[in-house]
């Protein structure tokens, strides 16, 4: 059962991209359609996101982690159970985005998201000299390190809204159907305690 005591399917999407990408801009237009304005992550932001695939309604657990350096060491502890990965990119940010890549590489590697696909967005296209998906898509060599799992790149604007719900559905979309995967009061409990542990 679920935060509500559901027993719809449980996924859980793991949101991650270097600090002010934009993941928890987009995290709220999803959640409240609403552009809100964020501090920097420290720790994270869940939200269930209910949705229908192949005729059922599903609760999609989204877990939005701080990108800051210091937070990506966390990263590894989200990954347990996690059905997809969406990786947002500040498309307008040039000078770090080999960085985003390098982010992205290690964290496919990962042996728990073996398989998982991966819905990578090209966010900040309101923004003027932003690259296209294309271009991120040939700058981050996608197909190559993504070879083995279904991917695919989404151009949008979180704080716009636009491309926003294309990207949720192709998650929706990709995502497999767990047998099992935990609820989430234990995985958010199992993650503070990683959190907590990791400071002393
Ligand atoms: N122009 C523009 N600004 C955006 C967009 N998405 C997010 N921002 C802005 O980028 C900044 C960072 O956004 P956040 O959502 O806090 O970034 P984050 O990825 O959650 O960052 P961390 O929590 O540090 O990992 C904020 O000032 C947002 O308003 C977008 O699509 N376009
Ligand atoms: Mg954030």
């Amino acid at each position: 059962m679920g935060l509500r005591g559901s027993k719809q399917p449980e996924v859980q999407v793991l949101l991650l991209g270097l600090d002010n990408a934009g993941k928890s801009t987009l995290l709220y237009k999803l959640k409240h359609n609403m552009c809100v304005s964020t501090v920097p992550t420290i720790g994270f932001n869940v939200e269930m996101l209910e949705a229908r695939k192949n005729g059922k309604n599903i609760a999609l657990t989204v877990w939005d982690v701080g990108g800051q350096r210091r937070m990506r060491d966390h990263w590894p502890n989200f990954q347990n159970n996690a059905a997809a990965v969406v990786f947002v990119v500040d498309s307008s940010d040039l000078q770090r985005l080999s960085e985003a890549r390098r982010e992205l590489e290690n964290t496919l590697r990962s042996d728990q998201l073996r398989g998982r696909p991966l819905v990578l967005l090209a966010n900040k296209q309101d923004v003027n000299g932003a690259l296209t998906g294309t271009e991120i898509k040939d700058k981050f060599n996608l197909r190559r390190i993504c070879a083995g799992r279904d991917w695919f790149v989404q151009p949008c604007s979180a704080s716009t809204g636009v491309g926003v719900e294309e990207a949720f559905k192709k998650v929706v979309q990709m995502v497999k159907l767990p047998s099992d995967s935990g609820t989430v009061k234990e995985n958010i409990k199992e993650a503070v305690h990683h959190m907590r542990a990791s400071k002393h």
